[in-house]
C-alpha cells in the first residue's frame, strides 16, 4: 500500500522558473461546455494521464469557470488536485498525493462558454509528486462552499483518451471512463538535471517554515 502524502504548494506558475517542461497535454478549453467539479455540489470529476516511465510532475495547468454566470467568485478559490493510481482501467478511491492548492494564480482567456461564464487558466507549483510507471487519474476540485457559484472544470471536447470519471462523494466509487469528452489540463515536469535541485529547495524550504 502506498502512502497518501501531502504535497507541499511551492509557488503558483509553471513558465515562470522557466525550468519544466509539458509532460501531458489533455487540451485546452474549447469554450463549448464545462463540469460542476466541486465538493460543495457536491461532485468531482478527473481525467487520466499515463506515466510510461517513473515521472515527477511539479506543475498542472488547467481551466474552468464559475456558475451561474458570475464572472468571479465572491469568496476566495479553495483548489485541491488529487492524484489516484489506475487499476485495470478504474481509478481508486483513495489519492496516493494530494496539492492543496487553495488560491492559485488565475488568469482570464478573453474565452467565454456558451452559456456567458468567463473561462479562466489556472496553474499550480508545487514540490515533486512521485508516480511509479502506470496510469493515473488527475482530479481538480474547487471547493465554494464560502460563495454561491460553483466551479467548473472546462471541457477540451476530445473523445480520443479514455473519457472522464465522477463521484459525489468521497468515499464513492468512480463512474465513468467511457469517453465522449475530455477535460482541459497540462501537466509539467522539471527539466533534465533540475530534479535534484527541486528537491534540496523543497527541503530548505519546509526547514526554513
Ligand atoms: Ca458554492
Ligand atoms: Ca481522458
Amino acid at each position: 500500500m502506498r502512502l497518501f502524502s501531502m504535497v507541499l504548494l511551492v509557488g503558483c506558475a509553471c513558465p515562470v522558473l522557466g525550468d519544466t517542461v509539458l509532460y501531458y497535454d489533455n487540451g485546452g478549453p474549447a469554450n463549448s461546455n464545462a463540469f460542476v467539479s466541486d465538493p460543495s455540489f457536491p461532485i468531482q470529476y478527473g481525467d487520466n494521464f499515463p506515466a510510461d516511465e517513473p515521472v515527477s510532475v511539479t506543475c498542472v495547468e488547467w481551466w474552468g469557470a464559475y456558475k451561474n454566470g458570475d464572472p468571479l467568485p465572491a469568496g476566495a478559490d479553495e483548489f485541491s488536485l488529487q492524484f489516484y493510481e489506475m487499476v485495470d482501467g478504474e481509478p481508486l478511491v483513495t489519492p496516493i498525493a494530494v496539492v492543496d492548492a487553495g488560491s492559485v494564480a488565475r488568469d482570464a482567456t478573453g474565452g467565454r462558454l456558451p452559456f456567458g461564464n468567463d473561462v479562466f487558466r489556472y496553474q499550480a507549483e508545487f514540490s515533486p509528486v512521485a508516480l511509479p510507471a502506470g496510469e493515473y487519474l488527475l482530479s481538480i476540485v474547487n471547493d465554494t462552499l464560502a460563495f454561491p457559484s460553483d466551479w467548473l472544470w472546462a471541457w477540451h471536447d476530445s473523445s480520443t483518451d479514455g473519457g472522464v470519471w465522477f463521484r459525489h462523494e468521497p468515499a464513492d466509487s468512480w463512474r465513468g471512463g467511457s469517453g465522449g469528452v475530455e477535460l482541459a489540463f497540462r501537466i509539467f515536469i522539471p527539466e533534465p538535471g533540475t530534479l535534484g535541485m527541486l528537491l534540496v529547495s523543497a527541503a530548505v524550504f519546509c526547514r526554513r517554515r
